[in-house]
């Protein structure tokens, strides 16, 4: 066995005027339950210090849109949060946007080890949305105005005695992104998001967004044999629903643990890394069974192109 305890720490909304010291505060209270109930790494969803900025139109320069940035991190405000997890000693996974000392904007993810160290640092590669204000949307997801496509791709890292990988949110949705940190021997995803339960594009979806979350997570932990952790920013956020659910899914593809609430709300479960090798080394043994060459078109096609 190599159990590792982790905290699956769900939050509700963030309002659009709370301050970072007023989400750091609520982030502390989910690690500190996170201590009692012997966690080893808690993880944050996507964009975890501020509201979901991207449902507003800014323009470019504005003051407002600038503020949900980070220039560092950590910074004076997140501190404490850095702070607290060392002294508990317990790892964390943060989702949050990044702009460059060189101007880039990402939306971004770090991984930090118990003693407090920088472990990981992964900037989100499928951005969803649209790039220019569409007023006729009851709200907008302007990511793809606001944050750049990351060209790093999908890396793992070797930490809480396994090997971690990380996803952000609409990366969940694509087989692509397990499969690459899969073939790098992933045995634990940490998968933030932020998921309106509106669609605008198509709103037939909307009363199937847990069904999907679920689906595409479960089928990745199952096909690559890995833990995910998926970990929500739920609930009515400036107006806007979106979707909790967050889940521990076992190598199986059994989810261990789910969020019942849609607030800040700390699930755990003891996840024996070890489980992994149970399909890695039958079912899914790649080096055995995957057929690359027949899959050429998957690395060097991006859209469909049907036959004639
Ligand atoms: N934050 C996200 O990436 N949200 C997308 C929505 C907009 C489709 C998601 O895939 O959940």
């Amino acid at each position: 066995m190599r159990p590792l305890t982790v905290g699956a720490a769900q939050l509700g909304p963030i309002a659009r005027y709370e301050t970072r010291a007023k989400v750091v505060e609520r982030l502390i209270a989910l690690l500190h339950q996170g201590a009692e109930r012997g966690c080893e790494v808690v993880v944050f969803p996507e964009l975890a210090l501020t509201t979901f900025f991207p449902r507003w139109y800014f323009p470019d320069d504005s003051p407002e849109l600038l503020s949900y940035f980070e220039t560092e991190m950590p910074s004076a405000q997140t501190q404490p949060l850095f702070d607290e997890a060392k002294r508990l000693g317990i790892g964390f996974h943060l989702g949050y946007a990044e702009l460059t000392p060189d101007g880039h904007r990402y939306n971004t993810a770090i991984l930090v080890d118990r003693s407090g160290s920088l472990v990981a640092k992964y900037r989100k590669v499928h951005i969803p949305g649209h790039e220019e204000h569409e007023p006729q949307r009851p709200f907008q997801h302007l990511e793809r105005r606001y944050f750049e496509e990351s060209t790093e791709g999908f890396s793992v890292w070797r930490a809480f005695g396994g090997v971690m990988g990380i996803a952000l949110c609409n990366d969940r949705r694509w087989p692509e992104t397990y499969r690459v940190m899969g073939l790098q021997g992933v045995e634990m995803i940490f998968i933030g998001y932020n998921t309106p339960l509106h669609y605008a594009p198509d709103p037939v979806q909307d009363p199937l967004q847990a069904f999907h979350n679920h689906l595409v997570m479960q089928a990745g932990a199952y096909q690559n044999g890995t833990w995910v952790i998926g970990v929500a920013k739920g609930g009515t956020e400036e107006g806007v629903e979106s979707l909790a659910h967050s889940a521990v899914i076992a190598p199986s593809g059994q989810i261990v643990a789910q969020a019942v609430t849609d607030g800040d709300e700390l699930i755990t479960a003891q996840c024996d890394l070890d489980w992994c090798s149970q399909y890695k080394d039958t079912l899914f043994d790649f080096g055995r069974y995957r057929r690359p060459e027949t899959y050429q078109l998957i690395g060097q096609q991006k859209g469909v192109i049907p036959p004639p």
